[in-house]
């Protein structure tokens, strides 16, 4: 029966977050605090007003289940034990006198999930009759996972704490003023980029979550800082112009982070998401390949890999030039490399096509799926589906790997096509279109040759080959 009465006991004073065993009241501001955002701090003493229990205690600890001894006091030797790297304060004291009571409290300004579990709290002292005695209690703390509407509501709260701070502050005019409309004007902006990252967040999960950590980890800072800030107000323009260099730091790094979460959401995954008025542009990816966009062609959406424009890029390279690619945007010739075009054409089926401009016509051939199979394959050239206004020259090399001066794969038996042709290609024995071949040469074979536009004696004056998502 007493046994019943106690557990019912227990369970009602649990409810009003603490637990008072005759002489230990051992008591938490919340059983359940926010994670970084709300401050835990566990109280436990022994009250003097209760006349006939322990007048004098000489001994009291808080231990956790798993930590274990958080702090204890011993007479009056104050000893904190720093298992708990998160713990802001740990102070006690004991009392000889009837009147004053003896406490142990602990506090945690930013508490997480390893905070969470059972708490012990016990003292051991002489009763009035002179026996020794020990008592304790225990509470159960539940830190709560951090969500993003808190994360919001936190904003919310500090740009009102801003306020409030720089109300108590106005005698420090004009610094505190600058420096609080800054903060405020920060938090408008910051708050701004959250809800724009909110709103994309069913696409960017991955990048929400990094950034929630370090806003997490933020918040918690700015909101030290402030309330350092304001138990200091005696020294509070020095300690200002400092919160106000590590608020510019976090901030700083806070809209860094955001800007570059932002500017990775609105890059894009291929030309295919490239709009632009220019006919040509060039895009970094989201994989960090720059790449140079057909816009207008077609419908656009082309990714040029190849580009022959005005002869003031060599392209008579080696394997590794080829693989890699080379060239230049500004000059406006360049290869993209075959493992950039491997890598692109292994994710996704894309089609291919091709434009040449010869003596002022343009032609136009197009396959229906294009692919490069990987280096231990040498680069393959994949084609299927030809179209266009001119004869098909390129599928003779259908299935044929790459080859360069310094890397034969051709059907040539005793030479090699790369150099006898200035290119590299996916030569056969050894070609019917050598679009990679020496810019305006009319030499048999060598020009930037597609048979059924220039035969072998005459170059193309443009040349593009580009391929679309699918
Ligand atoms: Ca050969």
């Amino acid at each position: 029966m007493k046994t019943l009465l106690f557990c019912v006991a227990f369970s009602l004073y649990s409810l009003q977050f603490a637990i008072t065993i005759p002489q230990l009241d051992f008591n938490a501001n919340s059983v359940a605090p926010k994670e970084l955002l709300q401050t835990l701090t566990l109280n436990c003493s022994v009250s003097s007003s209760n006349t006939s229990q322990s007048s004098h205690v000489h001994f009291m600890y808080i231990l956790h289940e798993t930590t274990g001894v958080l702090a204890s006091i011993y007479k009056t030797q104050y000893n904190a034990v720093t298992q708990d790297k998160g713990l802001t304060s740990a102070h006690g004291t004991l009392s000889s006198q009837e009147t004053e009571d003896s406490y142990l409290q602990l506090t945690w300004a930013s508490p997480n999930v390893s905070q969470s579990g059972k708490y012990f709290c016990g003292a051991h002292g002489v009763n009035r009759s002179g026996a020794e005695e020990t008592i304790n209690a225990t509470i159960t703390i539940n830190v709560e996972k951090i969500t993003w509407e808190d994360l919001v509501h936190s904003f919310l709260n500090l740009h009102k704490d801003v306020n409030e701070v720089r109300q108590i502050h106005t005698s420090h005019k004009p610094d505190v003023i600058v420096l609080k409309e800054y903060i405020e004007d920060s938090m408008v902006t910051i708050h701004k980029k959250i809800n724009e990252v909110k709103e994309s967040q069913e696409t960017t999960k991955q990048d929400i979550t990094r950034i929630k950590e370090d806003l997490n980890i933020t918040i918690a800072s700015i909101h030290r800082q402030i309330n350092e800030g304001e138990e200091r107000q005696g020294i509070i323009q020095q300690d200002i112009m400092r919160s106000n260099a590590i608020l510019n730091r976090t901030l700083t790094s806070i809209q860094t982070n955001l800007d570059e979460v932002i500017t990775n959401m609105t890059q894009p995954e291929t030309c295919n998401d490239v709009n632009s008025s220019e006919d040509r542009v060039v895009v970094t990816l989201k994989s960090g390949l720059k790449v140079m966009c057909d816009t207008k062609t077609d419908g656009g959406g082309w990714i040029i890999f190849q580009r022959r424009i005005n002869g003031k890029v060599d392209f008579y390279r080696g394997w590794k030039e080829y693989r890699d690619g080379f060239g230049d945007y500004n000059i406006g010739e360049f290869y993209l490399g075959n493992e950039n075009i491997y890598k692109l054409t292994s994710r996704r089926q894309h089609e291919l096509r091709l434009d040449l401009e010869f003596q002022y016509k343009n032609y136009n051939a197009k396959y229906a799926l294009f692919k490069l199979l990987g280096e231990n394959d040498k680069y393959k050239l994949k084609i299927e589906g030809f179209s266009g206004n001119l004869d098909d020259s390129l599928s003779y090399h259908n299935n044929q790997p790459f080859t360069t001066f310094d890397k034969d794969n051709d059907k040539w038996m005793n030479k090699n096509c790369a150099v006898e042709c200035l290119g590299g290609w996916w030569y056969n024995e050894c070609h019917y279109s050598n679009l990679n071949g020496k810019w305006g040469s009319n030499q048999s074979h060598q020009g930037i040759n597609w048979y059924s536009v220039t035969k072998f004696t005459a170059s193309a004056s443009f040349v593009e080959m580009k391929m679309r998502g699918l």
